[in-house]
C-alpha cells in the first residue's frame, strides 16, 4: 500500500440513539468527577497503565498527522526530586519575587497555591509533555510541523481523560518558564515543554478549592444555532 492510498472507513461502531444518549450522559458524569489534585499519596502506579494512557494520547488528531509530541514519563525518585527543586525555584520567582504580578496572584488566590510543590516528588508519576517544532509521521522525521499547540493540547486533553478513566488523579502543572525539563528529561532544544502532568492517587488529606467546583452551565459555554 502506498502513502496516498485510502482504505474503507473502519473501526466505527454506529449505536442506537438511546445508547448514544446514555453513553454521552454517563461519560459526562464520569468526567465531572475529575478534579485537579495538589496532594498526592506516594502509592505506586504500574507503568503499564501509564503506557496505555500515553498510547491513547498518541491517537489524537494532529496537523498533517505529524504527531508533534513527546511524553517523558518519570517515576525515578531522584529525577522527580530534581524536577521538584527546579520547578520550585521557578515558582519562587513567580509567587515571591514579583514575576506573576498582582492581577495574576489575585486570580490564583482562591486556589491557595504557592511556590511549594512537594507533590512533584511524592506522586508516583510525572509526565512531561513536549511539543516538537520539527518532525513528521515517522520517528526521526525532521519536516516542519503544523498546528503544534492545537495538536499537543488535544493530545494532552486525551491523556488527562484517559488517566481519569483509568482511575487516576492528575494535576496540570505549568511552572513558568520550564526549559529545565529539556535538560532533566534529555529532550532536544527544538522541543518546547508544554505541560507537566502529575499523576497518582489523591492523599487522604487532599482537598478541592470550592472555587474550582464552579463550572459554567451549558448556556454560558455553548450556543446551538
Ligand atoms: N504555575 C503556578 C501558578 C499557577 C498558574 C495558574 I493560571 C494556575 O491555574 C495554577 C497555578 C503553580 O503551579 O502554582
Amino acid at each position: 500500500m502506498k502513502p496516498h492510498d485510502h482504505v474503507p472507513f473502519r473501526d466505527f461502531v454506529p449505536l442506537p440513539a438511546a445508547e448514544m444518549l446514555a453513553r454521552a450522559s454517563s461519560f459526562q458524569a464520569l468526567m465531572a468527577r475529575r478534579h485537579s489534585c495538589r496532594d498526592f499519596a506516594d502509592t505506586p502506579v504500574p507503568q503499564a497503565i501509564i503506557a496505555d494512557c500515553i498510547r491513547t494520547a498518541g491517537t489524537a488528531p494532529s496537523g498533517a498527522n505529524h504527531q508533534p509530541w513527546h511524553f517523558a514519563a518519570i517515576s525515578s525518585p531522584a529525577l522527580k526530586a530534581e524536577i521538584r527543586a527546579a520547578a520550585e525555584a521557578e515558582e519562587r520567582g513567580f509567587y515571591d519575587e514579583g514575576k506573576a504580578g498582582d492581577d495574576w496572584l489575585n486570580a490564583l488566590a482562591p486556589l491557595g497555591t504557592d511556590a511549594s510543590k512537594p507533590y512533584l516528588a511524592i506522586a508516583p508519576w510525572l509526565i512531561a509533555v513536549f511539543a516538537q517544532r520539527r518532525g513528521g509521521p515517522n520517528a526521526g522525521d525532521r519536516a516542519k510541523n503544523y498546528y503544534i499547540h492545537e495538536s499537543v493540547g488535544i493530545a494532552a486533553g486525551m491523556l488527562i481523560t484517559a488517566l481519569h478513566q483509568a482511575g487516576l488523579a492528575t494535576l496540570t502543572h505549568t511552572p513558568n518558564p520550564m526549559q529545565f525539563l529539556n535538560r532533566l528529561c534529555g529532550r532536544p532544544a527544538d522541543e518546547k515543554p508544554f505541560l507537566l502532568l502529575v499523576v497518582g492517587y489523591p492523599a487522604d488529606t487532599a482537598t478541592i478549592p470550592v472555587h474550582a467546583l464552579v463550572k459554567k452551565p451549558l448556556d454560558a459555554i455553548a450556543s446551538f444555532l
